[in-house]
């Protein structure tokens, strides 16, 4: 079958994200007798997109939904209509069916079969399952009934939670723009396992991933590096929900990047949690250019109360060893959980200037999103109905944080290298060419620091 594959994602903020897991379904495609096009509209306009989807006559169409909407609160931002405008033009240049998969679409697997009136969907890790149903679709079957595939047309799909997958196909870049990335500031990602253990109440990771962390065999990994750095790829961004756990996986693969000796600088997420000497000195010695902290809030109550599973004093320590090794580290905070006050805030924001971070990432709301523990205490509270449709995003902010604005665009006066993304505070894609231009590469919280903002 002619497959034509999309990558809906046109975000710039904070950098293009390289859509990995697009490249893994193309890869999925290896052996399969299958032929394959690929779009990706970060660098495309869709009249392109059109223009070609007529011109190859695919037999499917596979969308690659990342984003949902921007996670911020209150500057929030929803991609739904740009998707129906995205369906609506493929749907006058085609008639074959489309399969939807992303991050974006398994938050919300039912709806969004419904909103895009797509005819099929697979949730969750995408590389056995997708080739599977192209099977059948090949052969007129009915979808496999297995977990993780919707279709509106055969009314199959189940709910039901992730488990977490090996990675099963390694990635095709052939028809992906890499320069592009490059020269936009974005970095070509790897992923180093699946899943995460860790139980915060908000978060849809685990969700998507699974919650036991299924980890690739170090070799593979370093292998796949070492393609990219032949390639001439620089930085690398490393995509797992948390790098640096298991900790003892982490640390042997930076020690086989050490052995390697690439020519690669990488940047990851981690929690400030079991964050030694040791392992801030091996992401230095592998080329890691900079940690952002998953830290949330620094009150002892909030991080009870976000579900977190480390102290205060675990994110001071966790700071503290990556100035010794030389490490940039931002600390993503999200503030407005249950029980948040602006006392919490206040020593949160306290904490957090102590431990002189290169920056902070400072969100207010947490996106509420089903199957998550928050979902329950939101139902509960009232914030929202079973009935409330979780697409449009809804957010839970602490009743207690009256005059959010005011008390923020204060902070943002006071703190000049704190981003605040739902605020619309040194967070554009003006500020990111500004950057850019002066030559920052990799996330741009590495440079805040650069220019007086
Ligand atoms: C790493 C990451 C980042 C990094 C990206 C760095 C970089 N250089 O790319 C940073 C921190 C910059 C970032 C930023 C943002 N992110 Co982010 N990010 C992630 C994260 C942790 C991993 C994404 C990833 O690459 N996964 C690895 C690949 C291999 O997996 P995958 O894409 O899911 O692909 C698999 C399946 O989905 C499926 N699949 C994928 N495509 C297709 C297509 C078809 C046809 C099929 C069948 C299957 C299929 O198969 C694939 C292989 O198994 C996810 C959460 C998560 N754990 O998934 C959030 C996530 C994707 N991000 C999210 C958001 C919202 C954002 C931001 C908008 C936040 C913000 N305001 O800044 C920005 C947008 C950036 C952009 N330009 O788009 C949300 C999206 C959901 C939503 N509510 O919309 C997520 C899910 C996290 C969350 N908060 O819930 N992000
Ligand atoms: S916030 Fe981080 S540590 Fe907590 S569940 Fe999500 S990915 Fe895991």
């Amino acid at each position: 079958m002619r497959v034509l594959l999309v990558s809906l994602n046109n975000e710039l903020l904070p950098e293009p994200a390289f859509p990995l897991g697009l490249a893994i379904i193309a890869g999925s495609l290896a052996g399969t007798g299958h032929g394959y096009k690929l779009v990706d509209l970060c660098f495309t306009p869709p009249e392109r997109l059109f223009a070609m989807a007529q011109e190859y006559n695919p037999d499917v169409i596979g969308l690659s939904l990342r984003n949902v909407d921007n996670v911020a609160y209150p500057d929030t931002l929803t991609y739904i209509p740009y998707y129906q405008e995205v369906v609506a033009g493929l749907r006058k240049s085609t008639t074959c069916p489309i399969i939807l998969g992303g991050p974006g679409y398994s938050l919300f697997p039912k709806e969004l079969l419904e909103v895009l009136d797509c005819e099929y969907g697979v949730r969750g890790s995408g590389e056995k399952l997708f080739p599977e149903l192209l099977c059948a679709i090949h052969a007129h079957d009915k979808p496999p009934d297995s977990q993780g595939i919707y279709s509106l047309i055969d009314g199959v799909g189940r709910c039901g939670t992730v488990k977490s997958e090996v990675i099963q196909s390694r990635p095709d870049h052939s028809q992906f723009d890499i320069p592009a990335y490059n020269q936009a500031g974005g970095m070509v990602n790897v992923q180093t396992k699946r899943g995460c253990a860790f139980t915060c109440i908000y978060c849809s990771y685990p969700v998507l991933e699974g919650r036991v962390p299924v980890t690739r065999p170090i070799p593979e990994v370093v292998d796949e590096l070492r393609l990219h750095a032949e390639q001439g790829v620089e930085e690398v961004y490393f995509v797992d929900s948390l790098f640096n756990h298991p900790v003892a996986y982490a640390k042997d693969l930076c020690r086989a990047l050490i052995a390697a000796n690439l020519p690669l600088k990488w940047t990851c997420y981690a929690a400030p949690y079991l964050f030694d000497q040791e392992i801030a000195d091996l992401f230095a010695a592998s080329g890691c250019l900079g940690v952002e902290f998953g830290t949330d809030c620094l009150s002892e109550p909030m991080l009870k109360s976000m579900g977190k599973v480390f102290s205060v004093k675990d994110v001071q320590d966790a700071s503290d060893h990556c100035r010794k090794a030389g490490l940039a580290f931002c600390h993503a905070l999200l503030l407005g959980g249950p029980g948040e006050t602006w006392d919490t805030v206040q020593e949160t924001v306290d904490n957090a200037t102590a431990t002189e971070p290169t920056a902070v990432i400072f969100m207010t709301g947490l996106r509420i999103i089903p199957n998550t523990k928050l979902y329950d205490i939101s139902l509960n509270e009232g914030v929202v109905t079973p009935e409330t449709n979780m697409l449009e995003p809804q957010f839970y902010l602490s009743k207690a944080l009256t005059d959010l604005t005011q008390n923020v665009n204060k902070l943002s006066r006071i703190h000049k290298t704190w981003i605040f993304p739902g605020h619309s505070i040194r967070c554009s894609v003006h500020l990111a060419d500004y950057l850019r231009k002066r030559g920052a590469r990799g996330p741009l919280w590495l440079h805040m620091a650069k220019k007086n903002l």
